[in-house]
């Protein structure tokens, strides 16, 4: 977790020198997990790695996985896509879509196991 908000790109990046890729949250429990763990209550917003640049609707993720709008990862009435949102955001209640040049907080995990993800 960064405490320096970033837009989702600079995130992105961000992880990638670190050795690790933007945080794609596999399920709610883990979404929870991630916001206990980052004590980050105070501002639960953070870029998660996947967006819809390439195709609206189609949300394809830093890791290969794809979900599409329907999915209960959405919190509800997201993604709306309002004012043309590609990047996905996570807090609380779920995913938001949000403006890729808007600035959040980054979390990161490593690659290597699911297990052992870290700020
Ligand atoms: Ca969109
Ligand atoms: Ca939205």
């Amino acid at each position: 977790m960064h405490d320096v908000v970033v837009t989702w790109e600079e995130g992105k990046q961000i992880c990638v020198e670190l050795g690790g890729m933007m945080v794609v949250p596999q399920s709610e429990e883990e979404l929870q997990h991630i916001i206990n763990m980052c004590s980050c209550q105070a501002w639960p917003w953070f870029w998660i790695g996947c967006n819809d640049i390439q195709t609206e609707g189609t949300w394809v993720c830093l890791d290969g996985e794809i979900f599409d709008v329907q999915d209960e990862m959405w919190s509800d009435s997201e993604p709306n896509n309002s004012n043309n949102e590609d990047c996905a955001v996570g807090v609380g209640s779920g995913w938001f879509d949000w403006q890729c040049d808007r600035t959040s907080k980054s979390i990161c995990q490593r690659h290597a196991s699911p297990a052992q993800q870290l700020m």
